[in-house]
């Protein structure tokens, strides 16, 4: 999959040199192209903000520099997507969507965003991370990049993806590791007796005793009822 991040602050996506994401793209998966919307400006001074009409606070990104930036990255199989608080609030199920695409490109928002007529060109998909407003859309295309890709063909193993929160509508179950007893706290008994349908219910028992206490809103009790 091949996804382009327009941003003004280029550097800020550096953690994706880092671990999975890095991975991926070195094996080939995933290429991310993370693209200046300042080389697309023709002001003199570089400028990339503006008034909006009808005045009020703060500045918008200014219409040319974005509109050229993602004229030079679009095709009739592009998606784009701009982060926006003011969007539809992303999930897992959006995350899998998304991972379907063959070319994302994203608009990163700074300032009070950006232009209406650049989200209608494009047809562009604001969404949210949630319900609470950051300085601009770098981090967000971030955590939508981030958890989409897990979801993309070879990025992560089959088996990581399946036992993990919301794949199966719960939260994920406590896990334990070495030793079995640190700072006299015992691991579980049924996570060292070696039976594997023991262990399956009880890690099933948590799961759901775990969503029903945090995220009562998610729990509907077994499948297939509601
Ligand atoms: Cl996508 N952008 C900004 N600036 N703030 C947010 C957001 C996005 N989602 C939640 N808050």
């Amino acid at each position: 999959m091949r996804i382009d991040v327009l941003t003004l602050f280029p550097d800020s996506f550096k953690p994706f040199e880092e671990s999975i994401i890095s991975r991926a793209q070195k094996k080939g998966v995933l290429q991310i192209n993370i693209i200046n919307i300042r080389d697309f400006t023709k002001d003199k001074h570089k400028k990339c903000d503006d008034t909006p009409f009808g005045g009020g606070a703060g500045m918008l990104m200014s219409v040319q520099p974005v509109y050229d930036a993602v004229k030079s990255v679009w095709d009739k199989n592009s998606k784009v997507i701009f982060p926006s608080p003011s969007g539809k609030v992303f999930n897992h199920e959006k995350a899998k969507e998304y991972a379907q695409q063959e070319h994302l490109i994203f608009i990163c928002g700074h300032y009070e965003g950006i232009d209406q007529r650049l989200i209608e060109i494009f047809d562009a998909e604001e969404v949210s991370i949630g319900d609470y407003v950051l300085t601009g859309g770098e981090l967000p295309a971030m955590v939508i990049i981030d958890s989409l890709s897990r979801f993309v063909d070879g990025v992560l193993s089959k088996e990581s993806l399946n036992e993990e929160s919301f794949s199966n509508g719960l939260l994920e179950y406590p896990q334990y590791t070495r030793p079995q007893i640190f700072e006299g706290l015992k691991v579980p008994e049924v996570l060292l007796s070696g039976n594997h349908a023991e262990i399956a219910k009880w890690r099933k028992e948590m799961a759901e005793q775990k969503t029903k206490r945090v995220r009562p809103d998610l729990f509907k009790g077994e499948k297939g009822e509601d």
